[in-house]
């Protein structure tokens, strides 16, 4: 991928020194187990991504103009741990350069080594997983780097939000803090459930944003899909309202399983990453210096720091 650019954007915006958001491309698709095919998602996002067009109406910006660099994609796929490895230092190698980092998968395991890096970089973290699944569990099929156990770690490590799920195994429900989960079937009756989520988060916020949680009416090319998802305008919405009230300090997209036949999903996913950097910059200047407010903490403490009762 040497000479291409994230979005096909001019050269002088995609090199490493000056460009304040990079994005990791997570080819992996080792452990899924219905239809294959998120090893592809990259590509076809990066694909969708050159065939957009790069103002964004809403918030009258060209984000793209803070500077984009497309890391070298994590190829390592020897097994899931060496891969999750292999996904947390490089994600960490460019937090510390002072830089938005973001991912895109690849499979939901990924986002077990994107979420211990920037838990280990950030204090407080939540984890904000939209999904239609929990993908609790603790192991699955002899790995705890499945797919099905993307958020366990962070579980037990962070303030884990999660919105859209429709999906899980009973076990799950011993692990999962039901008053921090948003089900898909409840998002239609309760109008209040952004400014609720919202209000659980604390300061720092990671995104790691399964594609499946969508609607497969608006995403079909996914892996897994279910019925009963998210829709465009009030994901963006609710987005909206994180990138505006939190500090978003980086995100993850997962799961897009491209189909030669469809080409809207892989369009969607280059439409959700680009909306997502336009909300996190919008009012940033280009000259801005960026501080992505990185502190490495000294002792890594593997309980759960986050306090029932802590207020924020
Ligand atoms: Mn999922």
């Amino acid at each position: 991928m040497s000479n291409k650019t994230y979005a096909g954007i001019p050269q002088e915006y995609a090199k490493l020194e000056t460009s304040k958001i990079v994005l990791i491309p997570v080819p992996y698709d080792g452990t899924s187990t219905w239809q294959k095919g998120a090893d592809k998602g990259p590509k076809a996002f990066l694909d969708a991504s050159e065939n957009m067009e790069t103002y964004d109406i809403e918030t009258q910006t060209e984000v793209y103009q803070q500077g984009v660099f497309l890391a070298d994609a994590v190829t390592e796929n020897s097994s899931p741990e060496a891969m999750v490895d292999a996904v947390h230092k490089t994600t960490k190698k460019y937090i510390k350069k002072n830089k938005f980092v973001t991912l895109f998968g690849g499979e939901h395991s990924i986002s077990i080594g994107s979420i211990r890096a920037f838990n280990e970089c950030f204090n407080n973290l939540t984890v904000l997983h939209i999904d239609a699944h929990a993908d609790l569990r603790k192991t699955y099929q002899g790995s705890a780097c499945n797919h099905a156990c993307a958020v366990y770690e962070a579980s037990q490590t962070t303030n884990l939000i999660q919105v859209g799920i429709r999906s899980m195994d009973v076990k799950e429900t011993t692990v999962m803090d039901t008053e921090k989960t948003y089900f898909a079937h409840e998002l239609a009756s309760n109008e209040f459930w952004m400014d609720s989520a919202i209000d659980q988060m604390t300061g720092n916020v990671f995104i790691t944003f399964d594609l499946d949680a969508l609607d497969p009416s608006i995403l079909p090319s996914t892996g897994t899909p279910e019925p009963g998802g998210l829709f465009w305008y009030e994901t963006l919405d609710f987005l909206k309202k994180v990138f505006a009230e939190k500090n978003v300090v980086g995100f993850d997209i997962v799961e897009l399983c491209p189909n030669k036949k469809e080409k809207s999903s892989d369009f969607l996913a280059a439409k959700l990453y680009y909306k997502m950097l336009s909300y996190k910059f919008m009012d940033e200047n280009i000259d801005d210096e960026y501080d992505n407010t990185f502190e490495s903490k000294t002792q890594k403490n593997n309980t759960s720091k986050f306090i029932e009762d802590d207020e924020y």
